[in-house]
């Protein structure tokens, strides 16, 4: 074990994030995935001890009312430490380097995949999750992890452009960031998945592409289109839209709802070349020291009045089927037509470290 954590230590601190990932991948936990399937299960259907007092829960800004955890506290008689992250990558290099000290974290997809083949995810518990059957069919069983073992649905949506409709027209292309009369009020996230993602759709290829020629093509187009952009910036850049400082940012539809409460003028678009759609979860690492709080905090979750609050205020579809109905606007599904041009991210393997690169250039361009 200390050569796996030397080895990660050294892979942090030679850089990239995302080559973190691959390096992680590449160790591995020393498992055959059905040495692991088996350990899970066993894992999964032992007893949990009684409920602690403590929960330390890491995950995205603005992605939780300001209610729910005082109410979990509250009803459950436990203290909840709450630390927020911007990125995936953010998130994972903390778990990936050490104790983390998390219960709960908040991966998207790709990630969770990293996470369960690292055997950093613990199984979940489900006899502690009674209310689980609220979850629609739609969002279980995922590819990233196929029967749930590791992973509660958390929330849904989009990666695609918010912008100020009483500055500028509506910007149905990626094509929009090369518009220099935009110069300066135009922002990309600052998360390479996202931003290399956009680009190899505006030239029409899959955002899981591979292809060496293909990302080339989109980090030319991604060079191209930041001598326009202010920043890369993700979640905070809300402010900057409701201040008119940006007209047009790749932003989640969720985060531009929140800031379109207080500026109504902010609209929403997926563009039409495509973008990413995205499912968050829940996910337990193994060091988690407060395994039963965390599964209350789960199923509590789960509620169909918690599931909704959550929602009304994050402004992203909810997994929850039985929360739905208590939604002020509720995201609706998308439709076939709209899921043509939504495309889920896929882990990409070893071919993170050559992604990386490639945002690493971006970036310093
Ligand atoms: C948090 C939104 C995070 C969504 N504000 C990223 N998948």
């Amino acid at each position: 074990m200390p050569d796996r954590r030397e080895f990660l230590r050294r892979a942090v601190m030679a850089g990239g994030s995302l080559a973190l990932l691959d390096a992680c991948r590449a160790l591995g936990d020393g498992r055959t995935p059905a040495e692991r399937a088996a350990a899970d299960a066993r894992d999964a259907a032992a007893p949990l001890g009684p409920m602690e007092d403590r929960l330390a829960i890491y995950n995205w800004s603005d992605y939780i009312p300001p209610e729910t955890i005082p109410a979990f506290e509250q009803a459950f008689n436990v203290r909840v430490t709450y630390d927020v992250y911007e990125s995936n990558e953010e998130m994972l290099a903390k778990l990936i380097t050490g104790a983390s000290g998390y219960d709960l974290v908040f991966p998207t997809g790709y990630a969770v995949s990293v996470l369960v083949e690292t055997g950093l995810a613990a199984p979940l518990h489900r006899q502690y999750l009674p209310n689980w059957g609220n979850l629609s069919p739609l969002f279980l069983d995922p590819p990233f992890d196929r029967g749930n073992v590791h992973s509660v649905p958390w929330q849904w949506g989009v990666t695609g452009l918010a912008y100020r409709a009483d500055k500028v027209p509506l910007p149905d292309s990626w094509a929009v960031l090369f518009d220099p009369r935009y110069r300066g009020k135009m922002t990309q996230m600052d998360d390479g998945r996202d931003v290399i993602g956009a680009w190899l759709r505006y030239r029409g290829h899959s955002l899981n592409s591979r292809d060496p020629s293909q990302l080339e093509g989109a980090k030319a187009d991604a060079i191209a289109a930041k001598r326009n952009l202010k920043a890369y910036l993700s979640a905070p850049v809300k402010a900057q839209l409701i201040s008119g400082d940006v007209w047009i940012a790749q932003l989640w539809n969720g985060d531009a709802t929140q800031a379109k409460v207080e500026q109504p003028a902010i609209e929403y678009v997926v563009p039409r070349e495509g973008c990413t759609i995205w499912e968050d979860s829940i996910v337990m690492p193994r060091s988690a020291r407060h395994p039963r709080a965390a599964h209350a905090f789960m199923n509590y979750i789960l509620r169909p009045d918690v599931g909704a609050a959550i929602s009304d205020f994050t402004g992203y579809g909810t997994p929850n089927q039985a929360a739905m109905s208590g939604i002020a606007h509720p995201v609706p599904y998308p439709t076939p037509a709209e899921l043509a041009r939504l495309e889920l991210q896929v882990d990409l393997g070893r071919d993170t470290a050559f992604w990386d690169q490639i945002w690493t250039e971006i970036k310093a361009a």
